[in-house]
């Protein structure tokens, strides 16, 4: 039978995007790239089989070696975070935290979130997962000088609202919220405190932020493809037994009867990755990201954080305020190859959800292919070309292609070479 024009259409997009993402600048904050081991252990006869419950504990016959990669998985992450309790069978950040909020409030109540201009993530909103299950999540107030929880404000609210729990952790994160503080008032009311650290995991295996966990944290939540470059995914990690045993009930039957298996030995080798070169790699992240806000702020971009140093994670926010606001400033970027994502600012009213004042800005994927400071000047540079020189977008283009050449290779991994292996190949132009 001659291939059907409908299998070339699909063949053909998969080869024009992966070639596309290879010539651009990706700094969207949300993103990594896995590396070559963590594709080849991802392409797996695991992807098609079903594994529903816990190790050893199963509803399927088969799961010999899944029940195996699991537990030493959980193990790696465990260790990594200093955690006693690892689920993997969140299949993603968001289906993590529904299976925490519905453990912690299953027949609804007040939670206190991150607002959502100040970085708070839709999961944690009346609009996602916590107004589904009937939470009510009030905001706590946010300090855009520090860019960071107005800790005065939020102890004072988490007394007057007394909630179940308190959610820390956000979209827009550029500093370390104050699990520690926030703990002490969770413990006068009773509420249990909950971080998601979806946006920075990787750089708390890095030791460039601290570990909530040791902070008070009483639950973390996260997804397994930010900071943390592994395949996408969700965690939840905990030190609490009593907590774990209500989540782990809800994870399995309630948000996840699946777990897309192919992802446990690929996030386990994530994990390898962070514990052997996360360090490295964090530090390298929080430099770029000063570097970049720096450069922006030197060109004249009202990036946020001035009085406090920008930033110290992976990420960069900058008010565009005066270029037409985030929507169009991020769809000009695009045709120059730049991509990153248009975002609410803190003082941003929800009017301004489709043109907020803001850009982010993260570098985690460019420092994983190899990038540096004197990258971080070039790619502001371009930054300046598009918005202050007005140079042609598609002019700029041509140059950030030519740049984005030399950089294509997955950094702070293992050789495959080591190991006699040799890197998949993705579909190109
Ligand atoms: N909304 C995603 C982000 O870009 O931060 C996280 O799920």
């Amino acid at each position: 039978m001659p291939v059907p024009e409908e299998v070339l259409k699909v063949v053909e997009l998969t080869k024009k995007h992966n070639t596309w993402r290879k010539k651009c600048i990706n700094l969207i904050a949300s993103e990594n790239v896995t590396s070559p081991l963590v594709d080849l252990v991802y392409l797996s006869d695991f992807m098609h089989r079903y594994a529903e419950g816990m190790p050893f504990k199963r509803f399927y016959q088969g799961t010999r070696y899944v029940d195996e990669v699991e537990t030493y998985v959980m193990n790696l992450m465990g260790e990594l975070y200093g955690a006693k309790y690892v689920d993997l069978r969140p299949i993603s950040g968001t289906t993590a935290n529904g299976a925490v909020f519905y453990a912690l409030a299953p027949e609804g109540g007040k939670s206190c979130i991150v607002k959502l201009s100040g970085g708070g993530h839709v999961s944690h909103s009346k609009y996602g997962i916590m107004g589904a299950l009937k939470i009510t999540p009030h905001e706590l107030p946010f300090d855009v000088e520090t860019m960071n929880i107005d800790i005065d404000g939020a102890v004072k609210m988490i007394r007057e609202v007394k909630p179940k729990f308190v959610v820390l952790g956000a979209s827009l994160y550029l500093f370390p919220h104050p699990d520690k503080e926030i703990k002490e008032v969770c413990e006068e009311v009773g509420a249990v405190l909950v971080h998601d650290v979806a946006h920075v995991l990787g750089l708390i295996a890095g030791r460039v932020l601290p570990n909530p966990l040791e902070r008070g944290a009483d639950v973390l939540t996260s997804s397994t493809h930010k900071t943390f470059p592994g395949p996408q995914g969700g965690v939840i990690m905990t030190n609490s037994e009593k907590l774990y045993k209500k989540i782990k009930k809800v994870v399995f039957p309630v948000f996840v009867s699946n777990h897309h298996l192919h992802r446990l030995a690929a996030t386990g080798i994530t994990a390898l990755e962070m514990k052997y070169f996360g360090e490295e790699y964090a530090r390298q992240v929080v430099r770029n990201a000063k570097r970049l806000a720096e450069r922006l702020y030197e060109y004249g971009f009202k990036v946020l954080g001035e009085k406090v140093g920008f930033t110290q994670t992976h990420q960069v926010a900058v008010d565009v305020t005066e270029y037409g606001g985030g929507a169009p400033v991020a769809e000009t970027l695009e045709k120059a190859n730049i991509i990153l994502n248009k975002n609410m600012l803190p003082y941003d009213t929800p009017d301004k959800i489709k043109n907020p004042s803001g850009i982010r800005i993260g570098v985690q994927e460019m420092t994983r292919i190899g990038m540096k400071e004197s990258e971080m000047d070039v790619i502001a540079e371009f930054i300046k070309k598009v918005l202050l020189d007005k140079k042609s977008p598609e002019e700029v283009k041509k140059e950030v292609v030519e740049f984005r050449k030399q950089y294509q290779k997955v950094h702070y991994t293992f050789d495959l070479k080591d190991l006699g292996l040799s890197e998949i190949v993705y579909l190109s132009e």
